[in-house]
């Protein structure tokens, strides 16, 4: 019996992995530009945060807040996507952290402006203290979590990044605010939630902590008292509404905005 192979198998359409491919042939911008957003009001907002080219940026969104775009929609709308590509391709090797540290200070002008064009809420609705956790230097989460609760009404009391614990007491202490938030971008650094946590406890404060940022999750967050677990910037606002009308009780708090 004759044995017939199948051998017209052209052997460089095989064995090619995408990603090899693309670190091997994409230069950079050519990686972005395959993950930009096609919109075509956010892709120029998308494509400057990439480049760190903060005029860029400003422009982008002045044509986007001009053509009907809510200013603070663009926050998760626009510099959060453009983020979100320097983010994924810092992830893959592919670009490198000064990239990454201007196209942040790039978002932080972003979030600025569109800050100045959303106005001042006219009621304040309450105090919140926000901070980034002792030891860390990740403040972009943080400033639009900050960003965003000043945008529903809130006087916030910013207290900035690698903010040693104890100063973290003494503001609460000082301001009496209706929430706390804290921000952890570094497993290392999360650990500073419970110090704060605790020395509250002892000094009878029974705030709610609301905690984010890419270290920690809901597990975390769980183990101390007084911690409540938001995953996007925006629940910090919704999170505040909460205490507002239904009072600071974090059992309430876990059951509303934790998942189940
Ligand atoms: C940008 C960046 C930097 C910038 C920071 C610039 C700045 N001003 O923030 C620079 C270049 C300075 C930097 C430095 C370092 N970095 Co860095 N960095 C990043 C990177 C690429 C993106 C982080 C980021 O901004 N994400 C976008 C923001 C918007 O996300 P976010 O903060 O999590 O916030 C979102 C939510 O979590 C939420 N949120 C945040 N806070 C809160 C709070 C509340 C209450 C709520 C409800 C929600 C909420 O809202 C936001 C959006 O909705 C990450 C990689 C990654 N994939 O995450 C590494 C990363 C965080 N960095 C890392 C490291 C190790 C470092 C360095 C130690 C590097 C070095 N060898 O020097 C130093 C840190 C020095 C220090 N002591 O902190 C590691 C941390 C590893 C770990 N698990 O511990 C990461 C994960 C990279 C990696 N894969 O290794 N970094």
């Amino acid at each position: 019996m004759e044995v017939k192979y199948l051998i017209e198998i052209d052997p460089s359409m095989i064995l090619v992995r995408y990603n090899v491919k693309m670190e091997k042939q994409m230069t950079p911008e050519d990686a972005a530009e395959e993950l930009y957003p096609k919109d075509e009001l956010i892709y120029p907002i998308a494509k400057a945060i990439f480049e760190g080219e903060e005029d860029d940026v400003v422009e982008g969104l002045e044509k986007a807040i001009s053509s009907g775009k809510d200013p603070i929609s663009l926050i998760d709308d626009a510099l959060m996507v453009g983020m979100g590509v320097v983010t994924r391709l810092y992830d893959e090797g592919i670009i490198f952290l000064p990239n990454v540290m201007m196209s942040a200070d790039a978002m932080l002008e972003g979030i600025d402006h569109v800050k100045q064009k959303a106005g001042k809420a006219p009621t304040v609705k309450g105090k919140v203290v926000c901070h980034v956790a002792e030891g860390d230097v990740h403040d972009i989460g943080k400033n639009i979590v900050a960003a965003l609760l000043r945008a529903a009404g809130y006087d916030v009391v910013d207290l900035g990044r690698d903010v040693p614990v104890d100063e973290v007491i003494a503001t609460v202490e000082k301001e009496n605010p209706m929430m706390l938030t804290g921000t952890a971008l570094m497993t290392t650094t999360m650990y500073a939630f419970k110090e704060v946590n605790d020395k509250l406890m002892e000094k009878g404060y029974r705030i709610p902590f609301a905690c984010g940022g890419g270290a920690v999750n809901q597990d975390f967050v769980s183990q101390y008292e007084l911690g409540v677990y938001g995953e996007e910037a925006a629940d910090a606002a919704k999170i505040a509404d909460f205490i507002k009308a239904n009072g600071d009780n974090v059992v309430k708090l876990r059951e509303k905005f934790h998942r189940h």
